[in-house]
């Protein structure tokens, strides 16, 4: 899908402070809006479209109200249906539980597939500790995941928890989600050896049931290291047990060889549904050297 149009979106204090560190890795090519009351946020990015939630914009964002941070998202759906115009996949991260990720957030997911966009959220739950903010998250994440065509859950406990493992001192880990976001982004940008569009991850994410999005780096010789780093991903979760639908990008160095890439692929579609559609690309980067890079998106998930 070259010249394909993505836009990393980020909405609300913890989703502004994810998508600018994301879009630092992606670069130009890739376009980035910054969606908030708190205009703070807007300082993350000097590259980022912006769009201001509130005629008084105050550190209090929408006060912890979701319907507040709704309507005015609402309120400015023309500007933000403008900058969505050519937008073929909008990559929504925001954090639940506050008044605008939550609020705003799920209103611009609409505004996107109302232009003909694919949505991919991510979307971090709150701590187990927040329990009043857990609260306001349940419902919109329930209306997030029917808007969008994926919606990735990440738990801030998984995520702190492994951000301290590593060592990073951003205690919600935003290394791993930069890391996801490029893999994800560096995928559907490029062509593959066996070229993957826009129209198969619209095949895969149309399928009934739950989507969600696996993204993995390791040595090439080790395929099974390389699944479980996936499977540690700081995801809420993570079952692809019988899923029916899965599209699989491999990407690794000029020695990426035929066996590495059908040893990964039989690893990671393993456990989905023996009848399952299977979508399969590969490609080389040169950068990678002897690193296997997998994206797999999985569909067709029971709803529970
Ligand atoms: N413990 C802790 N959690 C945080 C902190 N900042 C954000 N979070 C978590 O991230 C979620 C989203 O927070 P924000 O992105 O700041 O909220 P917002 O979308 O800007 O919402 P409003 O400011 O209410 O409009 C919260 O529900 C918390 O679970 C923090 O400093 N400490
Ligand atoms: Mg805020």
């Amino acid at each position: 899908m070259e010249g394909a149009q993505i836009l990393i979106a980020g909405v609300g204090g913890l989703g502004c402070s994810w998508a600018s560190k994301a879009h630092l890795r992606v670069g130009a090519d890739v376009d980035l809006v910054l969606i908030d009351a708190d205009r703070s946020s807007f300082d993350l990015s000097k590259q980022a479209h912006v769009i201001e939630l509130g005629a008084e914009s105050n550190a209090s964002g929408c006060a912890g109200l979701p319907p507040l941070g709704e309507q005015r998202m609402r309120n400015l759906s023309k500007a933000s249906m403008m900058l969505l115009k050519e937008v073929e996949l909008v990559i929504l991260m925001l954090g639940l539980g506050g008044g605008t990720g939550t609020g705003a957030g799920m209103e611009f997911a609409r505004q996107a597939k109302r232009s003909g966009s694919v949505v991919i959220t991510l979307a971090a739950e709150p701590f187990e500790t927040q329990k009043a903010r857990r609260e306001i998250a349940k419902e919109g994440l329930l209306e997030l995941e029917r808007i969008s065509d994926i919606c990735v859950r990440l738990s801030l406990d998984r995520l702190a928890w492994q951000a301290r493992e590593r060592g990073s001192d951003w205690t919600m880990g935003a290394l791993w989600v930069e890391e996801f976001v490029e893999g994800l982004v560096r995928t559907l940008m490029k062509m593959g050896l066996i070229n993957l569009d826009m129209m198969d991850l619209k095949a895969i994410v149309s399928k009934d049931g739950k989507s969600t999005l696996l993204v993995a780096q390791g040595d090439a010789n080790e395929p099974d290291l390389l699944f479980e780093n996936a499977m540690r991903a700081p995801l809420a979760e993570l079952d692809i047990f019988g899923a029916t639908g899965c599209l699989l990008q491999i990407e690794g160095g000029l020695g990426m060889t035929v066996s590495q890439v059908s040893q990964v692929a039989d690893i990671f579609t393993s456990r989905l549904d023996q009848n399952a559609q299977v979508i399969l690309g590969a490609r080389i980067s040169e950068d990678l050297h002897t690193t296997l890079r997998v994206v797999a998106v999985v569909s067709g998930k029971e709803t529970d």
